[in-house]
């Protein structure tokens, strides 16, 4: 239990027995029934509880966020591995025995608060720190780079990027004219357009999606010397997402997969970590690192030219108590800052500076908003700030202004100073010249991708410039075309546009931590992955029993998947229990299946075929043993390709290897370098 959690337990109102009460502690007899004069008469105006409950009721709404409205939460702790004196006196960064507590959110930023997690779309990772110095907010995305370079385009990026004004639509998606409008007239989003139309979109899981504070931060130590910083979030389960096409069949079968996904990890024991690395760059070497401007939120720093160096680890290991008092009413802003962690002059942070403390006036409806428990700092808080809707302390004592003397006045102590930067300059509306060039950085993504993620990365293109009109299409495949010929010829020929000339040479450099496949230092795990065991009658209980509990012990899970629900008939005449019918569930809830040898044919089940197919055709290992490879045949799965793919695992009988090898390939994710074409999936 963190400091925080039993801050929060101060404010817990548990559901539950006892005499039932209006808001203000009268009890209440019945809550059923309104007051009517005649039980088939009319309500009476004076029914003080009806009243209260509709009045309540009526207004449990509150603003969602205007981006990233949709999200889930949950507490735990953040610690660093070494003391960081040398860049920093924040005190959470310099005392490994501080346990800091943490809130952190997850969000999609297209969608309303009742859409769908796999939308294609960038994702928030928010982190609220509760520091003994007050409340530092890390409010970074799961992409290291912005669309655009300056605040002022803020709202109009929204605009486009949100459904259509005159008719509401489209719901979390940018597959859309406006989106694409826009960017195409703003060429600075290209490099943050195309990790979009990669499968950094599609998160398979919240634990599983690096974070990014994307902009360039500073530390200030304790002599006022000041470190350029990045900060890197990586999560320890690896990074891993899912592919289009079951993204969207999950935002049907199961709009709630990412949250529940966090929640359920979580309640299961199975903590979601992460590790925070810094990219430090001294003040000095700020313009030496290839033309990139440290101020540009639209370039990174490739890992490559300033290695990113672990220092602590963030653990989620409690879900909150209440979705609406949590996570929804958690208010993080970028300006919340502790002493030893500044601001530098990008553009796109100044700008966020304003708009995090503003929004929260009309989301949570004014100036108090700090002090709801989820919001509340751990350090004191002393000040003369008062007053306000929804004022909750009691301030007590006559002075309420600085300086006074009769009620003592607080010091000022060794506390934030901001960091003494020299500017000088004529004020103008005017952008950096080193802001000016926005390829480069597209190209060196494209460049490091493997040859599935760039045929995924074309596909998305594909299906995104094929809903919008022609005119845009064609604007888009010249962005594309002066980022690599190649890829501008492959999308133009699947959206109708006639191939470009070509324009640039592609300046053939890579950065190999970009890509999803790059997996170096990371464990390849197949902990809290989902298996479906598809089983039919006469299926052998024994090993079945083998298989899960091999699964178990290697933190995954195996669900048994029957045409119908309750059991199925054990080989030995035994009833072996299923977890669901098929009908009720989906290969796209799944990692992986496997169909184990039964007695009963499940080759004539149209449900588990599909289930296998559809597996099969997104990437996922798929494994059968003796007749279950009659479900796998059915399914058009090429078994002689078994010998090159990993993760198609196909045996006469089942062996004690088989769990292993099954495992193993979780382990790897999936196999995307499969030919899926002809899979009627
Ligand atoms: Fe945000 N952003 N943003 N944003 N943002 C909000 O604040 C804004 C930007 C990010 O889980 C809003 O409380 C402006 C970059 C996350 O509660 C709002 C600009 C990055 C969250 C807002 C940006 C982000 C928000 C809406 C350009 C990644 C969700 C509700 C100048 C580094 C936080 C709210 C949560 C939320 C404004 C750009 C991440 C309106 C003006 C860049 C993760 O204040």
């Amino acid at each position: 239990m963190t400091s925080k959690d039993r801050q929060l337990a101060g404010s817990r109102r548990p559901f539950g027995a006892g005499a039932l009460t209006t808001d203000q502690g009268t009890p209440v007899d019945d809550t059923d029934n309104s007051l009517r004069a005649g039980a088939r008469g009319p309500t009476l105006l004076e029914d003080f509880h009806l009243r209260e409950k509709l009045m309540r009721f009526d207004h449990e709404r509150i603003p969602e966020r205007v981006v990233h409205a949709r999200g889930a939460g949950a507490h735990g702790y953040f610690q660093v591995y070494e003391p960081l004196d040398e860049y920093t006196t924040a005190d959470f960064l310099t005392d490994p025995d501080a346990r800091t507590p943490v809130f952190a959110r997850f969000s999609t930023v297209q969608g309303s608060r009742g859409s769908s997690d796999t939308a294609r779309d960038v994702r928030g990772f928010a982190v609220k720190f509760y520091t003994r110095q007050g409340n530092f907010d890390l409010v970074g995305n799961n992409m290291p780079v912005f669309f655009i370079q300056d605040g002022m385009k803020f709202p109009d990026l929204v605009h486009a990027l949100k459904p259509e004004p005159h008719h509401e639509m489209p719901q979390a998606s940018s597959a859309h004219d406006a989106f694409w409008d826009f960017v195409t007239l703003q060429p600075e989003t290209m490099h943050h357009v195309i990790w979009l139309m990669s499968d950094r979109a599609l998160p398979r899981s919240y634990r599983m999606m690096q974070g990014f504070g994307v902009h360039t931060f500073r530390l200030v130590n304790g002599h006022g010397r000041s470190t350029f910083v990045k900060f890197h979030w990586t999560p320890v389960l690896g990074t891993h997402s899912l592919v289009f096409d079951e993204a969207q069949l999950i935002s049907g079968r199961d709009p709630d997969f990412n949250r529940r996904d966090l929640w359920d990890a979580i309640e299961a024991g199975q903590f979601p970590s992460w590790e925070l690395g810094l990219q430090l760059i001294p003040e000095e070497r700020a313009f030496e690192l290839d033309d990139i401007d440290v101020l540009d939120p639209t370039k990174l720093i490739p890992e490559e030219l300033v290695p990113v160096t672990p220092v602590g680890r963030l653990t989620l290991d409690r879900n909150p108590d209440n979705f609406f008092a949590e996570t929804e009413q958690v208010a993080f802003c970028v300006g919340n800052v502790v002493p030893g962690i500044d601001f530098t002059d990008d553009p796109l942070l100044q700008a966020r500076l304003f708009s995090y403390m503003d929004t929260q006036l009309t989301r949570l409806g004014g100036p108090n908003f700090a002090q709801l428990p989820i919001n509340r700092p751990l350090a004191p808080v002393r000040n003369h700030q008062q007053d306000g809707a929804h004022q909750s302390a009691v301030p007590v004592g006559r002075a309420n202004y600085h300086p006074n003397y009769l009620n003592g006045t607080p010091t000022g102590g060794p506390g934030f100073r901001s960091y003494p930067e020299h500017v000088e300059g004529p004020k103008e509306r005017k952008r950096s010249e080193t802001f000016a060039e926005h390829y480069w950085q597209a190209t060196l993504f494209w460049n490091s991708m493997t040859s599935w993620e760039q045929e995924h990365i074309i596909a998305a293109y594909r299906y995104e410039l094929g809903k919008v009109a022609l005119p845009i299409r064609v604007r888009a495949v010249e962005h594309l075309n002066r980022i690599d010929y190649d890829l501008a010829v492959s999308v133009a020929r699947g959206i109708g546009v006639e191939e470009p000339v070509k324009s640039v040479d592609n300046h053939g450099r890579s950065s190999p931590a970009l890509s999803q496949a790059h997996r170096e230092g990371v464990e390849a795990s197949p902990r809290t992955r989902r298996i479906a065991v598809l089983v039919a009658d006469g299926a052998d209980a024994r090993v079945l029993a083998l298989l899960r509990d091999a699964c178990t012990a290697a933190g995954a899970s195996a669900d048994l998947l029957a045409p119908f629900d309750g059991s199925v008939t054990g080989s030995d005449g035994v009833p072996v229990e299923v977890t669901r019918a098929i009908a009720t569930t989906s290969s796209v809830l799944y990692d992986a299946v496997v169909v184990p040898s039964a007695a009963a044919d499940l080759s004539v089940d149209g449900a588990a075929v599909h289930f296998a197919a559809e597996a099969y055709k997104h990437g996922k290992p798929v494994a059968a043993f003796g007749s279950g490879l009659g479900v796998l045949q059915r399914a058009q799965i090429p078994l002689t390709t078994a010998e090159a793919d990993p993760a198609l695992i196909v045996e006469e009988e089942f062996t004690p290897e088989f769990p292993q090898t099954l495992l193993t390939a979780v382990a790897a994710h999936r196999n995307f370098d499969r030919d899926v074409s002809a899979i009627p999936a």
